[in-house]
């Protein structure tokens, strides 16, 4: 079902239009509301009243995540704090997180743009959903509960974690449509096979997937063993959280809520703007975001647009499965994870070296394995085996109160990791997320 006809079904000559009036008014509002927008301009000379349509967007300048780090954690709002009705987190780069923030305009966006993409995977005010991304910080959770609410759906909001009493929910509530990660789906798949339940004899027929990259292997993975349809969506929390963008009935790419969010691709190194069905790096402009006005936000995630109408009617165009990212940037169980993140823990350690690799990989199951090999020096080496047990204990407490996530701890002996002569190797991915079939060797 298309969710919103007059505005999925545009004519893309009719949204560009759109597009180019709201950016006007998104870059004055940018302009006047953060500090950051008016001393980015200055220094360019630049002033809102030069752009005046679409062809001006390549004058504007990028915004960054570490953007959000220097201004943390309220820095880039546009709006006082009493307009302000909700708060998410995701990763940051270092020990604190992304901060971002939601007006009640806000709130009606959100909710619209969610329920597209519920929509357009057939999902209707008879289904019952089932909620299993997290609701914490997280956007997915809420995000998706706001959109299936508004598009009549019944709502059960489980968050992520306790997979037995999902498996049960799924079968007493009669569940229709399952939200959660792919690799949780999969996950979810294994126990109930363990459990001796059979998820393809339930009332199970959609999934809707994504907040990390998965494979296509994944989909008819979860397709076979959970008797279901999974459509893939995405979005960024820095930009609204799910939402962006998300697969009808074809599968045949995801498409953009363009008239919310305008969408460009470049090549990484040079900054400028690639032409359609080129390979590059998605950067967003959020048309309608009060709290937020991000201007020209460089996702990290790599991908190429296709403007051509899709059999489904729709006009919005449509991007290509995310295939990688611009920066080291990993999702482990469904957390974005930079090494530096890691990094900033250890450097706070005493006796501990500044010399680690990061191993990720699924060996048990679907499940995501986070394992930190750490060098510890002379002095800790040579100690009794309690005090290294007690060090090991204490990196793996501070790890999972900045990341949010187990990881487990090893020490290591002095100079048994690799010294690089180049830009170091921290990060050892054997889970193929991307499915490009390379299995990195591991460093033992
Ligand atoms: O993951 C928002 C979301 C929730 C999207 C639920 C879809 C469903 P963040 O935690 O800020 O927000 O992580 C955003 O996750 O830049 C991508 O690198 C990655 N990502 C999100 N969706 C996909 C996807 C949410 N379908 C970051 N495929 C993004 C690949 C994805 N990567």
């Amino acid at each position: 079902m298309i969710w919103n006809r007059e505005r999925e079904t545009m004519p893309r000559s009719e949204l560009e239009a759109l597009q180019g009036e709201l950016l006007v008014r998104q870059v004055r509002r940018a302009y006047e509301g953060v500090p950051l927008y008016r001393q980015r301009f200055r220094d360019r000379g630049l002033r809102p009243e030069h752009i005046k349509s679409l062809a001006d967007l390549r004058l504007l300048p990028f915004t960054r995540k570490a953007d959000f780090r220097d201004n943390y954690p309220f820095g880039l709002l546009a709006v006082p704090r009493q307009e302000i009705v909700r708060i998410h987190a995701s990763s940051g780069t270092t020990g604190k997180p992304t901060v971002v923030a939601y007006t009640r305009g806000d709130m009606e966006v959100w909710k619209e743009v969610c329920a597209r993409n519920l929509a357009a995977a057939g999902v209707t005010d008879e289904d019952t959903v089932q909620i299993s991304m997290g609701y914490g910080l997280f956007t997915g959770g809420l995000g998706w509960h706001y959109g299936a609410e508004h598009l009549g759906a019944t709502v059960v909001p489980v968050s992520a974690g306790n997979t037995k009493r999902q498996i049960m929910l799924i079968q007493d509530f009669d569940v229709t449509v399952f939200v959660c990660t792919p690799s949780y789906a999969i996950y979810i798949a294994e126990q109930a096979e363990e459990m001796g339940v059979d998820l393809r004899q339930t009332k199970l027929r959609i999934g809707i997937h994504g907040a990390e990259p998965w494979t296509e292997s994944m989909r008819r993975e979860i397709q076979t063993r959970l008797g279901i349809d999974p459509y893939d969506t995405y979005g960024l929390s820095e930009i609204i959280g799910p939402g962006v963008s998300g697969e009808c009935a074809y599968h045949s790419g995801l498409h953009i809520n363009e008239d919310h969010f305008l969408v460009e691709i470049i090549d990484p190194q040079t900054e400028e703007p690639l032409p359609y069905g080129e390979k590059g790096e998605l950067v967003i402009t959020p048309l309608t975001k009060e709290a937020l006005p991000l201007l020209r936000y460089r996702t990290g995630d790599i991908t190429r647009l296709n403007p051509e109408p899709c059999p489904c009617g729709r006009t919005l165009a449509r991007m290509e499965k995310v295939s990688g990212r611009t920066d080291d940037m990993l999702i482990v169980r469904g957390v974005n994870v930079f090494p530096s993140q890691i990094e900033s823990v250890l450097l706070q350690v005493e006796g501990v070296q500044p010399h680690y690799v990061i191993l990720v990989d699924r060996t048990h199951g679907a499940m995501d394995d986070l394992e930190v090999w750490v060098e510890v020096s002379e002095a800790i080496f040579a100690d009794d085996i309690g005090h290294l047990r007690g060090l090991q204990s204490q990196i793996e407490t501070e790890i999972r109160e900045t990341l949010g996530i187990h990881a487990r701890v090893k020490l290591v002996e002095p100079h048994s990791i690799e010294r690089s002569m180049g830009k170091a190797k921290r990060v050892i991915d054997k889970r193929d997320v991307y499915g490009t079939g390379e299995r990195p060797a591991s460093p033992e």
